[in-house]
């Protein structure tokens, strides 16, 4: 209320954190992880995308703003499944630094994520606020799902606000990590260098040939040559899509323009929903190799 604001007393000095030290402290965590390719990295990343991947732009719910995702019913949504293991390796760094709040140390921990794993800088904004009651939850079914087609992947991110050049440039981010039978469903890597951010989910996507895997599991493919590379079905929207496939191509062929790309999206998937005056600081982080 007015009169709460009033009374905040202006010789409390606002505390300032130390950004580029928290940055480096989740750098420092990143590869404690002797399963998956040993490294937090992709896991860290899709927490801070499915933080902020429940925004819509209509009723202006959902978003990071709140990390409502430490609480049921939100944290049991079938697509956090899995996602608790980051939720829990990243409580180290907030026991070091209480005044960040979860929903700036989840967002942060994707941008740390991105750089560390040799991915563009990504401009960065604190000052998400939690919510305390799991009633700010959001509801289920926000996210894409992946055993979906082109209509439904276009309709999720439209919901959010992003245009296909960036979603096309969003789902580029499965360069990274792999899918696990346990949590999603699905099974395995979408490239070879899954702990490193490169255009190789756009120049596989494109370049192999991509056949159902025969499994009793969900229905996904796998690269006829290798047998080890994965696609979802709404991986392959993206080449089903013409105007969705003319960006992979665009993609596999330059990466730099994937990269500028993806990190203007990744930068607006973090603010969706996080009230600003547009005075705010915003911060660009050195990757811990060039300390
Ligand atoms: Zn993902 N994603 N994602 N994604 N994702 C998984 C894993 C990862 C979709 C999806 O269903 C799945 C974006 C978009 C979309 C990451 C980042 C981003 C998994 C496997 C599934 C099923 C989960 C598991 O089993 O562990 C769908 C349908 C998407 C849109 C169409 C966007 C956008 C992302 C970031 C910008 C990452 C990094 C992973 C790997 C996680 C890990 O643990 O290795």
């Amino acid at each position: 209320s007015a009169a709460n604001s009033s009374e905040v007393s202006p010789t409390i000095a606002k505390e300032t954190l130390d950004y580029q030290k928290i940055y480096n402290q989740i750098a420092d965590i990143l590869e404690d992880n002797d399963w998956d390719d040993g490294s937090n990295g992709p896991i860290f990343l899709r927490l801070a995308w499915h933080a902020a991947g429940t925004y819509d732009k209509e009723s202006k719910t959902g978003g990071s703003n709140g990390a409502t995702m430490r609480f049921a019913p939100e944290s049991d949504h079938g697509a956090n499944a899995g996602l608790k293991h980051a939720r829990d390796k990243l409580e180290s760094v907030k026991q070091k630094n209480p005044a960040i709040s979860y929903s700036d140390l989840w967002s942060l921990a994707g941008v740390v994520a991105i750089q560390e794993m040799g991915g563009p800088t990504i401009p960065w904004i604190p000052g998400r606020k939690d919510a305390d009651v799991a009633t700010a939850c959001s509801p289920d079914g926000r996210l894409p799902d992946a055993s979906q087609g082109p209509s439904h992947v276009r309709d999720i991110f439209y919901r959010m606000g992003f245009d296909d050049r960036e979603i096309v440039a969003l789902v580029g981010a499965h360069a990274l990590g792999r899918c696990h039978t346990d949590r999603s469903g699905y099974h395995g890597p979408w490239t070879f260098s899954p702990t490193t951010f490169t255009n190789s989910f756009f120049k596989e996507l494109l370049d192999r040939k991509w056949v159902d895997k025969k499994w009793k599991g969900p229905k996904q493919f796998v690269d006829k040559e290798s047998g080890d590379l994965m696609m979802l079905p709404a991986d392959m929207a993206l080449l089903q899509d013409k105007n969705f496939k003319v960006w992979v191509e665009k993609y596999a062929k330059d990466e730099e323009l994937f990269c500028k790309d993806f990190a203007a999206a990744f930068h607006k998937l973090e603010e969706l929903g996080v009230p600003r005056s547009g005075n705010e600081k915003v911060y660009h982080f050195k990757p811990t190799g060039e300390n």
